[in-house]
C-alpha cells in the first residue's frame, strides 16, 4: 500500500500578539492603550493544516505539535449554548462539537457545527459545571475549501470576580465583565485553495493555561467566500487535568496511491470504505486512471489552466442510488452499486467523473461574477460524449434507437447529449468540444458558439441531428 503524506504546514505557527500590536499607528496604539476593554491574549495558539489530498489518519497532525482529538475530555461534559448567532440547520449543531466522533469526509455537514451562511459568527460558551485547572483547548475543522479555516478569539473565567457576566452577548467585551482573553486564534493564510483539514491549540508550554469553569469563543467567519465561509468545526476539546482522556478511535485510511502522465499526476484511491475491491482497483481500474486522465487533461485544455495534479477516488458507503460523483479534485464511488458493475459500467463511470475533475466549470464564476453558467445538460453531455465515444465506443452505450428515439432532443443530457455532440463533432467540427470546454472554463460560453463553430443554430443543429436518426431508423428497421 503507498500511503503518503503532505503537511502543507508541520511546524506550530504561533498567533503572535506583538507584531499585531507595532502594525498598529501610533494613534491607534494610544487609542488601545486607553481603552479599558483593550487586552492583550495570553495565550499562543499552535497552528497544524493538513492538504486535502494527504487526508491520511484524519486529524493526526505532524509531530502531534496540535495533539489528535480526544474522548472524555472536558468539553465531551460540558454544557455548551450558543450566545449569539445561528446555527445552520444543516449542520450537526452544537452536539457535533463535543460528542467526540470526527467526520470521516472533508465535507460531510451533519458531522460538523457551524453557523447559517451570510452571518458574522457568534458566541459559544462552555460550562465545565465547576472550576477545573485547564491545560488547553483544541479546535479541528475540515472542509475542502473556504470552510476550513478557523478565527476566534478564546475567552475563559472562574466565575468568581464582582460583575461576571456569565453569558456576554456581543457587543459586550467579555474582560469588561470577569472574562479573561486567553488567545486569539486565525488560521487563515494567504494560499489557495483554503480547503484542508486544520488544527489549533491554545496551550501553555505544558503549564496549566488556568484555573476556570467557563470557557468563551467568539467566533467570526472567515471571509474567504461572500456567503459560505462559516467553519466547519469538527470537534473543540477541552483538556483539564480532571479528565482521563481518550483517544478519539480513528481508522487509518486505506489507500492505493499510482502515478500518472509521467509522475505528473498522483491519483489515490481510497478503499477504506471497501478493502474487498482492492485487487479489482489494481488489475482493473487503476490502468483506465493511469491511462485517461493525462488524456482528458491533454484533451480539454485552455489558455493558463492547470488540471488538478492530486485526485482522490474514494469508495464510499451510504450513496444511495448514485453510482458516482465529482467534486473539486475528489471522485466518490458508490461501493455498492460498483460491486455489482465491476464487469460492466463501473470503469467508465470513472472515466466519466474525471472529467468532471478536468473540467472545473465553477472556477470562472468564482473569480468574474459575470461569467456565463454553463447548462447542465453539456456539463453532463461531455464526459458522456468522451466515455461513450473515446473511452468505449465499443459498447455502443449512447446508441440513439427506436426505444429512446422519442427523448432525443440534443439537450437531454448525458448519453443522449454525448450522441448529439459526437453527430456534431463528426459531421461539423472535429474540435468542438475541446473548444466548448474551453469557453465554458473561461466562464464564456453562450449559445451563439455553436454558430460560430458550424454554421448553424443550435435548435438547427439539434433538428438535423434527430432527423438523421429518423431516417436510419426508418430505413434500417
Ligand atoms: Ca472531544
Amino acid at each position: 500500500m503507498g500511503a503518503r503524506r503532505y503537511p502543507l504546514e508541520s511546524s506550530p505557527s504561533p498567533v503572535n500578539v506583538l507584531p499585531i500590536i507595532m502594525t498598529l499607528s501610533r494613534l491607534a496604539l494610544v487609542a488601545a492603550l486607553l481603552s479599558p476593554c483593550f487586552c492583550l491574549a495570553q495565550f499562543q495558539a499552535t497552528i497544524q493544516r493538513w492538504s486535502e489530498s494527504s487526508r491520511l489518519a484524519p486529524f493526526q497532525f505532524p509531530q502531534d505539535a496540535v495533539p489528535a482529538p480526544s474522548a472524555k475530555d472536558g468539553a465531551t461534559q460540558a454544557e455548551w449554548s450558543l450566545l449569539d448567532g445561528r446555527i445552520d440547520p444543516n449542520s450537526g449543531g452544537l452536539a457535533a462539537l463535543h460528542d467526540d466522533r470526527l467526520p470521516s469526509d472533508p465535507d460531510q455537514p451533519g458531522a460538523n457545527f457551524f453557523l447559517v451562511p451570510n452571518s458574522d459568527g457568534g458566541r459559544l460558551l462552555a460550562d465545565l459545571g465547576k472550576v477545573k485547572e485547564v491545560l488547553s483547548l483544541n479546535s479541528y475543522s475540515w472542509h475542502p475549501a473556504e470552510r476550513g479555516p478557523q478565527v476566534y478569539t478564546l475567552y475563559a473565567s472562574d466565575g468568581s470576580s464582582d460583575g461576571f457576566k456569565p453569558g456576554p452577548k456581543r457587543p459586550l467585551d467579555p474582560t469588561t465583565c470577569g472574562w479573561r482573553k486567553l488567545a486569539r486564534v486565525d488560521t487563515r493564510d494567504a494560499e489557495d485553495p483554503q480547503g484542508g483539514l486544520y488544527g489549533a491549540s491554545v496551550a501553555n508550554s505544558g503549564k496549566p493555561l488556568g484555573r476556570f469553569r467557563y470557557l468563551l469563543l467568539d467566533v467570526e467567519r472567515t471571509g474567504m467566500h461572500p456567503a459560505f465561509d462559516q467553519t466547519f468545526f469538527s470537534e473543540l476539546d477541552i483538556i483539564t487535568t480532571d479528565d482521563e482522556i481518550q483517544a478519539i478511535a480513528v481508522q487509518e485510511p486505506v489507500l492505493f496511491t499510482v502515478e500518472a502522465g509521467e509522475g505528473t499526476f498522483e491519483i489515490a484511491f481510497d478503499l477504506t470504505a471497501a478493502p474487498d475491491l482492492d485487487a479489482w482497483v489494481r488489475k482493473s481500474l487503476a490502468p483506465v486512471v493511469i491511462e485517461w486522465y493525462p488524456k482528458l487533461v491533454a484533451m480539454l485544455p485552455s489558455d493558463g489552466f492547470t488540471a488538478p495534479d492530486r485526485v482522490t477516488i474514494r469508495f464510499r458507503n451510504g450513496m444511495g442510488g448514485t453510482p458516482a460523483s465529482a467534486s473539486g479534485n475528489r471522485i466518490n464511488c458508490n461501493a455498492a452499486w460498483f460491486r455489482r458493475n465491476l464487469e460492466g459500467e463501473a470503469r467508465g463511470s470513472v472515466v466519466h467523473e474525471m472529467v468532471h475533475v478536468v473540467q472545473q466549470y465553477g472556477r470562472a464564476r468564482r473569480g468574474n461574477p459575470n461569467a456565463t453558467r454553463t447548462p447542465g445538460w453539456l456539463v453532463e453531455g461531455i464526459p458522456d460524449y468522451i466515455r461513450w465515444f473515446l473511452y468505449e465506443p465499443e459498447t455502443k452505450g449512447a446508441e440513439i434507437t427506436r426505444r429512446n428515439l422519442d427523448r432525443a432532443r440534443y439537450d437531454a443530457s448525458y448519453r443522449v447529449t454525448g450522441n448529439f455532440l459526437n453527430w456534431v463533432t463528426t459531421t461539423w467540427d472535429p474540435d468542438l468540444v475541446r473548444k466548448l470546454n474551453a469557453a465554458a472554463r473561461e466562464g464564456r460560453y453562450s449559445e451563439t458558439l455553436w454558430m460560430d463553430y458550424t454554421g448553424k443554430s443550435l435548435e438547427d443543429l439539434g433538428r438535423e441531428w434527430r432527423e438523421t436518426h429518423e431516417k436510419r431508423l426508418a430505413g434500417n428497421p
